[in-house]
This record gives C-alpha cells, sequence and structure tokens, in this order.
C-alpha cells in the first residue's frame, strides 16, 4: 500500500469508541490520525446526555477502559459527569488533543476508488481525505422524536432529554415526561422533587430491578490506587456477574422467572397501591426490554406531585396534551424521554462506497455488518459499536475494545501484505448474519412480547449481540483473511 507505513487515519467521534481506537493506535506507533468531533468538547453520548440523574447502569469498574482502570470512582454506578471527566482524563493522559479537530462535524464521505482513499466533506464544506476510516458516531446519538400530532405547535418548552436544557428552570413549573425508558427513570426522580406538578406519560411499563447503587468509600479508593491488582479483581468479579446474565436473555431458563419474581416483589413492596402497582406492572418477558435498575424510581411515583398517565396521547396541544379519554393536561414544559433512533436502518451521515454504493441504500430495510465492523463494498471503512454490538447484559465498552482490536489486526495486516485495500467479502457478511439472524430469533427480545428500541419496525433486531462478550472477543481477536478482499 503507498500508505504503508503511516497510513492516514480519520476517526469521526470521541466518546468511547473514538477515543478508546485513537489510543490503541498510538500505541501501536500509528500517529497518522485525526479525530473529527462535530462538538466542542469530547466525551459522545456522555457529553450529549446531561439529564438531571444521568448515571451508567453498568458499574462504573467494569464500564471504563481495560487500559485504563480509574481507582478514583466515587460510586458503584457513576454518575454522568464522572464519566464524562474519565474521558477527559484519557484524552490528555494519551496525548490526544492535539489529534482532534472539534467543531468538525462529517457530512458525508466518498470512496474514491482510483486513490483508494476517502473524501470526507466536513460542515462547512472543506474536504478531507483519508486512507482509512472508522467510525466511532454510536448508535445511540440520534434523538427520537416521537410522530405525535400536534407536537411542533406546542407553545411551551419543549426538549429532548439527551439535549437538556439547563438554562430552563423547572422549579414551580408543571411538566410533562413522554417515556419510562432508562432515561426517564433516571430524571424522574432528581425533578420531581423541584417542579410543582410532573405528569408522566407511559406507554410500556418496564421491568425494573433495585439498583443498590453504593459510594465507594476514601478507605477502597486508596486501595484500589495502591493496589491495581485488587481493582483488577473487583473488575472480574463484575464481569462475570454479569456475564452470568446472559442465559436471561438468550434462552428461557427458569433463571428468567427468578428475576421476574425478584422485580414483583420490588413493585409489591414500593408500589402499596394495587392500581397504580397494575399499571406498572410489566406484560411481557423480562428482558425484552432493557432491564432497568433503580431504587428511587417507584418512590418517585409516591409522590403527591407526580401522575403517571397510562392512557395514550392523543395530541398535544398548544399548551398541553390531550390523552385518549378526551383529559387535556396543560403543562409548561415537556421533556421527550422516548430514546434514541438505533435500530431503524439509518448510516451516520451519506456514505458510498465502490462504485457508488450508497451505504443508506444497503441499508434501507437494515442495517447489516459483519460482526458489526465491517461492510461489503466500503473498503477501508470500519464502524465502532456497528450493527448488533449492542449488550442487553454487560457493558458494551468490552465490545469496543474488541472491535478496537480487530481493526487494528486489519490495519497490521494491510501493512504487513503492502495491500491497498481491504473490504469483506459479501458471501462472508451474508454467512455471519444469517447465523446472527438465527441466534436472535431463540431470544428474548424476539420471543419476549415486547416491540423495543433494539428491534426495527419490522421486528428485525439490528442492535444487539446475540452471544457471551467472550464469544465476541475470541472471533474478532485476528483477521479471519478469507473472508476478505485484500487489492495492493
Ligand atoms: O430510551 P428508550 P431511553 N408515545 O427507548 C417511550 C441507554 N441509556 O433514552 O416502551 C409514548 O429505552 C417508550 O415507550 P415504549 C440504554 O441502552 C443508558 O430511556 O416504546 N411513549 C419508552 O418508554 C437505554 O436502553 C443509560 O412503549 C413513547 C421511552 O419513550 C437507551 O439508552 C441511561 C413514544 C423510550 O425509552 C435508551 O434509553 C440512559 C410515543 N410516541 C439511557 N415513543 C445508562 O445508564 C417512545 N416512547 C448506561
Amino acid at each position: 500500500m503507498k500508505h504503508t507505513q503511516q497510513p492516514n487515519i480519520a476517526i469521526i467521534g470521541t466518546g468511547f469508541a473514538g477515543l478508546a481506537m485513537a489510543i490503541r493506535l498510538k500505541q501501536a506507533g500509528l500517529d497518522s490520525f485525526t479525530l473529527y468531533e462535530q462538538a466542542g468538547e469530547v466525551g459522545g453520548t456522555w457529553r450529549d446526555n446531561s439529564y438531571p440523574g444521568a448515571s451508567c447502569d453498568v458499574p462504573s469498574h467494569l464500564y471504563s477502559f481495560s487500559f485504563e482502570p480509574n481507582p478514583r470512582w466515587t460510586r458503584h454506578f457513576a454518575l454522568q459527569a464522572e464519566i464524562l471527566d474519565y474521558l477527559n482524563h484519557c484524552t490528555d493522559k494519551y496525548g490526544l488533543r492535539p489529534h482532534i479537530r472539534f467543531n468538525s462535524p462529517v457530512r458525508s464521505a466518498r470512496f474514491d476508488e482510483d486513490a483508494s482513499e476517502w473524501v470526507l466533506t466536513l460542515g462547512g464544506g472543506e474536504e478531507v481525505r483519508a486512507h482509512l476510516v472508522i467510525s466511532g458516531c454510536g448508535s445511540l446519538s440520534r434523538p427520537s422524536i416521537p410522530a405525535i400530532p400536534g407536537l411542533a405547535d406546542f407553545q411551551g418548552k419543549l426538549f429532548h432529554s439527551a439535549r437538556w436544557e439547563h438554562g430552563h428552570d423547572l422549579a414551580g413549573k408543571t411538566v410533562a415526561v413522554i417515556g419510562t425508558g432508562a432515561s426517564a427513570i433516571q430524571l424522574v426522580p432528581r425533578i420531581a422533587p423541584c417542579v410543582k406538578q410532573l405528569h408522566l406519560f407511559q406507554r410500556t411499563p418496564p421491568w425494573v430491578l433495585p439498583k443498590e447503587d453504593r459510594l465507594l468509600g476514601p478507605r477502597e479508593r486508596k486501595l484500589y490506587a495502591a493496589l491495581p491488582s485488587m481493582q483488577w479483581l473487583h473488575r472480574q468479579a463484575i464481569y462475570w456477574k454479569y456475564e452470568g446474565r446472559l442465559p436471561l436473555f438468550i434462552s428461557r431458563l427458569p433463571i428468567a422467572r427468578i428475576f421476574e419474581r425478584r422485580a414483583l416483589r420490588w413493585l409489591e413492596r414500593s408500589i402499596p397501591d394495587p392500581g397504580l402497582r397494575a399499571k406498572l406492572t410489566p406484560n411481557y418477558a423480562m428482558g425484552c426490554k432493557r432491564v432497568l435498575l433503580s431504587d428511587d424510581y417507584y418512590p418517585a411515583l409516591l409522590r403527591p406531585n407526580v401522575e403517571l398517565v397510562t392512557e395514550p396521547i392523543q395530541t398535544v396541544t398548544r399548551d398541553g396534551l390531550l390523552t385518549a379519554d378526551g383529559k387535556t393536561r396543560p403543562v409548561d414544559t415537556l421533556i421527550l424521554a422516548t430514546g434514541f433512533q438505533a435500530a431503524e436502518a439509518v448510516s451516520p451521515f451519506p456514505i458510498q462506497g465502490r462504485g457508488g454504493l450508497r451505504l443508506e441504500e444497503v441499508w434501507r430495510t437494515s442495517a447489516e455488518a459483519y460482526l458489526g465492523t465491517t461492510v461489503a463494498g466500503m473498503p477501508n471503512f470500519f464502524f465502532l459499536v456497528g450493527p448488533n454490538t449492542l449488550l442487553g447484559h454487560s457493558s458494551v465498552v468490552f465490545m469496543i475494545e474488541s472491535q478496537v482490536q480487530y481493526v487494528l489486526d486489519c490495519i497490521h495486516t494491510m501493512k504487513r501484505g503492502g495491500f491497498e485495500t481491504l473490504e469483506v467479502r459479501k458471501s462472508a457478511q451474508e454467512r455471519f448474519n444469517q447465523r446472527l439472524g438465527e441466534r436472535l430469533g431463540r431470544t428474548v427480545w424476539s420471543t419476549g412480547g415486547c416491540a423495543s428500541w433494539y428491534k426495527t419496525r419490522t421486528g428485525k433486531n439490528t442492535t444487539l449481540w446475540p452471544g457471551s462478550t467472550m464469544e465476541f472477543r475470541w472471533r474478532t481477536r485476528q483477521l479471519e483473511p478469507g473472508d476478505y478482499h485484500l487489492e495492493k
């Protein structure tokens, strides 16, 4: 390859994925990379999701890079600000800032076959070229705005949980929150005490287990700082505990019933009113939607100023919400905790590969990749947190590190063999997805009797990995050359 020794690499995004890739490239002596970041600071989803109470539902000692353990975590489940600090710390420690172009959104990518290079068009119209492109855009970055009639005509304050308006004071306001997913159950307990009235609009009740968060005191933090092996053991213990929950999702073993009973007992202990309890009782199998962890969500619903509304929303009016029973609730502020466009077949921006092939067209019905990372027709383009790499049971950071290792192996293979392009074979991609589909069909995400953001409107799961994280790590440890076209 012309660019053999120092290929010019573009990384898009500076969340966990983009930063991990950059750090590992640097460690491998591959210094000629640029990170393109649309915002003015690093952090990805942990920069954007700054709503009150935002925190991780995977323990911090696992939800962090294996190569950068953080003995300073102050909670078992870190709050958003602490995770963002961690990502800034990694950016500085590994000298990434000089590589980052902030406020530089990538608007499109086109493969120039003659030069074997990608041409990226940035926000201002500037074009930059790269031999390899690695997208770390993630799949939980595009807020989903519900198609509720009248939403555009609402005259009060309206915003999405992932675009929190910190300048808007909720004190004394009448507020509506639409949605009862992972974001809503974290923000509702935090805003309920300061608003005048909160109407929480639930379409489907989530399964909720106690979070059992705890502070990590100074003694524990000192211990981890002094004895990194103790911190490593702690991480291992969390990892195997979470990995052990996989059967809950991929098989219908009785273990699932144990967790369901635990959640129902938690609901019964928390909500004395049988009417309210009935509204909060899920009618689908646990795990079908993301299982939520919270100690304070149910107690918040008992507050006199909080109303759980289960009547479907008919329209949003200029100053409130009208439900199917004909009742209108006037509100000052409407908060959409309605999640993200994750499963629908959307490429992060228009991407045009070999022979003018457009990724939006390829992914029009559903997004597919090989090992969630490479796509036929898109040479030298890699997706981190691509299709079917998210998890229902453990830390996505572990998956990101596996993908990063895989991309590095692809780059090393190209360098060793002097290859100009690397492109997954269509046949390998199809075989992989055929098997993936069969396995996904047997999981609770398919059979559990719910709709979720994991699946497209047609019911295809394009987001989750149906195996263990160990399996994914094993399969991404190195490239299988037979699965790729490698050209000089
Ligand atoms: O989004 P969601 P989220 N009318 O899609 C409802 C990650 N995350 O932002 O269930 C009425 O889960 C919808 O109802 P239904 C995590 O992976 C992680 O909460 O579809 N309601 C649902 O209740 C998570 O899973 C953390 O019937 C409508 C809610 O909106 C993912 O992000 C923290 C509606 C959307 O819930 C997404 O979570 C936060 C409509 N038209 C988030 N449309 C961590 O701790 C949608 N809804 C790591």
